[in-house]
């Protein structure tokens, strides 16, 4: 198989997973923004994710979020995905928003309230069993506003407990992914606030528990892809929650604020040969479309991820490596530009009419009346969102 061929299939077998909680309404503190035809429940949600599949022919799973997604019949919701052309991806759980959260949830001093988070934490495993999916994603608001609030090192041993409770609850297939996230809501600490934390937490659990890099959560200047090198080669690098940010957590489209950094991501994927499905590295979308078109957005956040992995795919490992050896830092660093700097666009678009797809899938979607349907259809009821 050429390289071209090779490079052809690896991006024909990429999967991005989109977020039900993105086809919602979201926003800031300071306004949340409804637009017409948001869905109102879940099976709205996942109606929405199918047309994203159905048009990019790369997003064939959908995480959900508990409760937000919660319904009375999990087995149904997994059935009506799969009558969809998707499937169930990721499990997150939610414990950041119940009262009794305030100053923590696994992370609580109050044992009564840790039990309580835990018992959401076994529940989400439940949903994995009822729908199928094969990955519990945790991330925990925990943390402290003032110094002196609580003890850090205590909350540690609670945090380690209850993951080591859930840990043991997984079954079969199924693992658990570990988020971090250096600030917001919490302002002094938090409790798991960088890749480090999370992976000596996974570490201590055992092969099944992976840490996810949210491309949001770091503090400013932090080079990402130095993360995933890293974890890569310690085996757990679990995942992305991939989205773009120019200042915080802004969970803007990914690869719209910073593309390089997307592309720089994606080449150590490709350069460490884990970019195929059975490598087990999702590559999730958890963003927030708080003023533009939702559905769009997320066709277009499909389209970037496979842009910037094509262009990695077009580096040429070997001038790379050679350039490499031979200490040529600028040799080393052209070849990586080239690549960067290839316009993959016509080809991602031959791809998709070979495989069957419009050329141009944002297009198709406002040309299929898809919007102005769902803005029709979904009248009354309660728009979803995070019901914050
Ligand atoms: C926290 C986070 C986490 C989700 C939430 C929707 O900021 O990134 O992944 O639970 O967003
Ligand atoms: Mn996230």
């Amino acid at each position: 198989m050429t390289d071209n061929a090779k490079a052809a299939s690896a991006v024909r077998r990429l999967g991005v997973e989109t977020a039900s909680w993105a086809y919602a309404n979201s926003g800031t503190r300071f306004k949340v923004f409804g637009q017409p035809g948001v869905p109102r429940d879940p099976y709205e949600k996942i109606d929405d994710a199918a047309v994203v599949h159905r048009l990019t022919g790369a997003a064939p799973t959908v995480a959900l979020h508990i409760p937000w997604d919660k319904v009375d019949d999990y087995d149904g919701l997994a059935k009506h995905a799969e009558a969809q052309g998707v499937r169930i991806g990721a499990i997150n759980s939610n414990v950041f928003q119940d009262d009794d959260y305030k100053l923590g949830s696994v992370c609580h001093p109050d044992p009564a309230v840790r039990r309580k988070a835990t018992d959401h934490l076994l529940e989400c495993i439940d949903i994995m069993d009822a729908t199928g999916s094969d990955t519990l994603k945790l991330w925990f608001a925990d943390g402290t506003n003032y110094p002196g609030q609580d003890s850090i090192r205590a909350r540690q041993d609670r945090l380690a407990e209850a993951l080591r409770e859930t840990y043991g609850r997984l079954g079969g297939e199924q693992r658990m992914l570990l988020e971090y996230k250096l600030f917001e809501p919490s302002f002094y600490t938090t409790d798991v606030p960088d890749w480090g934390t999370s992976y000596v937490h996974c570490t201590e659990l055992g092969p099944k528990a992976q840490v996810v890099i949210d491309t949001g959560h770091h503090a400013p200047g932090t080079n990402i892809e130095f993360i995933v090198a890293f974890l890569l080669r310690a085996g757990k690098l679990g995942g992305f929650d991939f989205n773009s940010r120019f200042y915080a957590d802004d969970d803007l489209m990914v690869g719209a604020a910073d593309p390089f950094q997307l592309f720089r991501i994606m080449h150590e994927i490709v350069d460490a040969d884990v970019l195929a499905p059975e490598a087990g590295i999702a590559f999730m979308l958890d963003q927030c479309h708080n003023i533009e078109p939702k559905i769009p957005a997320i066709i277009r956040s499909v389209l970037n991820v496979q842009e910037m992995t094509a262009k990695a795919l077009k580096v040429d490992a070997a001038a790379l490596a050679e350039a490499q050896r031979n200490g040529d830092v600028l040799g080393a660093n052209q070849v990586f530009m080239d690549a960067f700097y290839t316009d993959v666009r016509p080809w991602l678009a031959q791809l998709r009419e070979e495989q069957g797809l419009d050329p141009d899938p944002v297009g198709a979607y406002h040309r299929s009346g898809y919007a102005e349907k769902i803005a029709a259809d979904r009248v009354g009821g309660q728009q979803a969102g995070w019901g914050a």
